[in-house]
């Protein structure tokens, strides 16, 4: 039950000990979480007593996001509506990020949107635009910006009513798409840093902005690689259907794809109807996985 001084609110940050929630009337409060209640992540509503600043309850999560590999996983956000990839030519692009978060979105059920942003960079931009339209063709929604120019209506329009989460290598230009969508965001991780992110692994979580009354951004941490082990091998090969599609074909269901008589996979490859790169990719991530299953 809520009283007066219980209200629903949206975890905006979360640090060891603590968590910052955002309650309607846009007020941002430090409050410690019940013991029995396990680790919130940013997106997360929860239900808290302002009267002590305490997280009483979890609501229900539509989704969560996490990110894994042998050593460690890192949750990086509940209740997501849609993912946005922010990509650039510069720092160098790496395809296989973008495949292997695109998986992991497709994995999640989890809409992702494709940003190509850097427009301006025109030289370097355009074979990379060239190269995206694979992706276009596989049925992704992306848009090209530079957020060094004019305004984002495209964007503004794309993230409205909803909560996205950004993801990005370091330096494609998430914090600057921030700053455009919520031109106060500096003013509010200051309020946060005076109030209680000083010290140690202050910066390396996932942060939530409100746009607007039901428009909320995500900006996480930059990562080199999305790290998939936690899924299995058919949700891999699921999340990749472009390809995946044509192994029920081949002439052995335990097909590896390499050199096997009558497979199905390498006649498409063949035919031009899968993509080199991405078969690659898949190929890779197919083998490890089975590995992984076969390790005690
Ligand atoms: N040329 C160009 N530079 C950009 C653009 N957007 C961002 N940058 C620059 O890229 C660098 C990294 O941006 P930042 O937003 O901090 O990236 P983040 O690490 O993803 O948060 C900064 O120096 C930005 O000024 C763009 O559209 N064009
Ligand atoms: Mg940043
Ligand atoms: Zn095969």
């Amino acid at each position: 039950m809520l009283d007066e001084l219980s209200c629903a609110a949206k975890v905006v940050f979360v640090n060891a000990h603590h968590v910052w929630i955002q309650t309607p009337d846009r007020e941002l409060h430090l409050c410690q979480v019940l013991p029995k209640i396990n680790k919130l992540m940013v997106g997360d509503l929860v239900e808290v007593s302002l009267g002590n600043n305490l997280v009483t309850k979890l609501l229900p999560r539509t989704n969560m996001l996490i990110r894994s590999d042998r050593h460690k996983s890192k949750k990086l956000a509940a209740n997501v509506d849609q993912v946005m990839l922010v990509i650039a030519p510069l720092p160098r692009f790496s395809e296989q990020w973008l495949m292997d978060t695109l998986i992991a979105c497709q994995a999640h059920r989890t809409t992702a949107i494709i940003l190509v942003n850097k427009a301006d960079l025109e030289v370097i931009f355009s074979p990379l635009w060239e190269r995206l339209q694979v992706y276009r063709k596989l049925g992704y929604t992306m848009m090209k910006v530079s957020l060094v120019e004019a305004g984002i209506p495209l964007i503004e329009d794309c993230i409205k009513g909803k909560t996205t989460l950004l993801l990005g290598r370091s330096g494609v230009g998430k914090s600057s798409l921030i700053k455009k969508l919520v031109p106060n965001s500096s003013a509010v991780i200051q309020e946060l840093s005076k109030n209680s992110l000083k010290g140690k692994n202050t910066t390396s979580g996932s942060y939530l902005y409100r746009v607007d009354e039901n428009s909320f951004v995500i900006d996480s941490p930059g990562f080199e690689l999305f790290g998939l082990d936690h899924l299995s091998t058919l949700a891999l090969t699921q999340s990749m259907p472009d390809i995946s599609q044509y192994a029920s074909q081949c002439r052995f269901n335990n097909c590896l794809h390499r050199s096997e008589p009558d497979c199905a996979i390498k006649v498409a490859l063949k035919k031009g109807d899968i993509d080199p790169i991405r078969l690659q990719r898949y190929l890779q991530l197919y083998q490890d996985s089975i590995q992984r299953r076969r390790m005690p």
